[in-house]
């Protein structure tokens, strides 16, 4: 991947459209968006109406352009973007045109990937458009849009900066005069290090919270055969997804469908029901059945008689077939019929209590994926050797303060050993 190339690619979505909009990454458009729009002069970031014409001056389409000079566009290179009509055809024949133009096609990500190399992003906001771009739901936009206009990046950018500052005093306590550093000094450190520490641990203690938004809250319908799990589940979804019949042992795979509740995305799965069977096929979906409790936000125990069984928090208890019971005996479940569709209501609500007390009031907790969980892990395994195995040795804390900086850093993207090293005496203010 040549990062001086010219690039183009379709940035809205392919297929029959009112407009399309193709972007242009390069270090030198001004000439070739002269030429499109055959004038010599005109300004960036306006709109012009042109004649878009092939090589052999065959009017490709009538678009609208746009010239973004570096470094002021998303990638901060030179940029063009052309509104054509949104078919195919139009869409195939002006990428003929650019490809003639020695121009290419850009790689998935690429015009990100110069954003971020160009300093216009960091790997941190790139986690957040990347989620915006996935965003199914309204919750899903809301967490996305914070983390990719730098809400996460400012935090991760604000607990670095502190772990640069710990590290440069923990290193200055061994080089300096107690009298040339502030008042307590080793004190202040070592709270500031508990402090940076909890912080972490609660940002990855709620990293369920940014899995279940950004890839939904899931929920699993459990349950011997024949209680009526794919009615119930079919009820959910509001159409017949899950084949129903009064075989026991219909449902053998598991069965998936996602909604959205009060805007928050949640994959809903209808399971194998649970009985002792020799059937080799009914077995693997039991174990399936079992996999997907062990992922489960959220369990529907679905019974169709007056069991009385202990529940957690994480499960809710379903009497199915209340047509058919004469008295509700269990005060803890919720009696439904999937049949006459009595209880479904309030079965919903329940699931939206039980949604919405893990998910509402989170607006702090960070767009967390695989890379940066891990990143954050090591964070605080740092953060926790440097204040345990503290033993007056501010040699040793220093140096898992700065690995703890780096993996911070690691997450932005930004930084190298190095960086902390420059960063340690020169930023700092040593009281004198
Ligand atoms: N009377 C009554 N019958 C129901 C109700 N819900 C489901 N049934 C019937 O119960 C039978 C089993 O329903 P399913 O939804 O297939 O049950 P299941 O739990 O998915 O069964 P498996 O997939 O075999 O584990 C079907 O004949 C349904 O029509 C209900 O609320 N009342
Ligand atoms: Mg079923």
């Amino acid at each position: 991947m040549n990062n001086t190339d010219t690039i183009f690619a379709l940035s809205s979505g392919f297929g029959k459209s009112g407009v399309g909009v193709i972007r242009i990454s390069g270090d030198n458009l001004h000439d070739f968006f002269a030429k499109i729009l055959g004038r010599k002069k005109f300004d960036a970031r306006h709109a012009y109406f042109c004649n878009l014409r092939d090589e052999n001056g065959d009017l490709i389409d009538q678009c609208i352009a746009i010239y973004f000079a570096t470094p002021n566009s998303f990638t901060g290179t030179d940029v063009i973007e052309i509104h054509s009509h949104g078919a195919p055809a139009v869409v195939n024949k002006i990428f003929a045109f650019l490809s003639a133009q020695n121009m290419r096609m850009a790689e998935p990500g690429e015009f990100s990937r110069r954003a971020f190399l160009n300093g216009k992003m960091n790997l941190s906001d790139v986690d957040g458009l990347a989620a915006l771009l996935d965003a199914q739901t309204d919750k899903q936009r809301q967490f996305a849009l914070k983390s990719m206009l730098g809400r996460d990046s400012e935090k991760y950018n604000d607990w670095r900066e502190q772990m640069v500052e710990i590290a440069a005093y923990a290193a200055a306590i061994l080089d300096y005069d107690a009298d040339d550093l502030p008042k307590n000094i080793s004190e202040k450190i070592l709270a500031k290090t508990k402090e940076l520490f909890s912080e972490i641990n609660t940002s990855l203690s709620q990293y369920n919270i940014s899995r279940a938004i950004t890839h939904g809250f899931n929920i699993v319908l459990v349950g011997e055969t024949n209680v009526g799990k794919s009615s119930i589940f079919n009820r959910l979804v509001g159409h017949n997804r899950a084949i129903v019949s009064d075989i026991a042992g219909t449902t053998r795979d598991v069965v998936s469908a996602q909604i959205d509740i009060d805007g928050y995305l949640v994959n809903l799965s209808d399971t194998a029901g649970l009985r002792d069977t020799d059937d080799k096929i009914e077995k693997i979906g039991i174990d399936r059945t079992r996999a997907e409790t062990e992922n489960a936000d959220l369990i529907l125990h679905i019974f169709c008689d007056n069991t009385d069984i202990a529940t957690d928090n994480k499960t809710i208890i379903v009497i199915n077939k209340s047509d058919k019971i004469k008295t509700r005996k269990n005060k803890n479940a919720i009696y439904t019929s999937a049949e006459t569709g009595d209880g479904i209501d309030t079965l919903l609500s329940a699931i939206r209590e039980k949604m919405h007390s893990m998910l509402d009031n989170t607006e702090n907790a960070l767009v967390l994926n695989a890379r940066t969980y891990k990143l954050l892990t090591d964070t605080k395994y740092e953060l926790e050797n440097a204040i345990q195995k503290f033993d007056g040795n501010y040699d040793i804390f220093a140096e898992h303060v700065r690995t703890a900086a780096d993996n911070i850093g690691k997450i932005l993207g930004t930084i190298t050993a190095n960086d902390i090293m420059d960063a340690t005496f020169s930023q700092l203010c040593l009281g004198k």
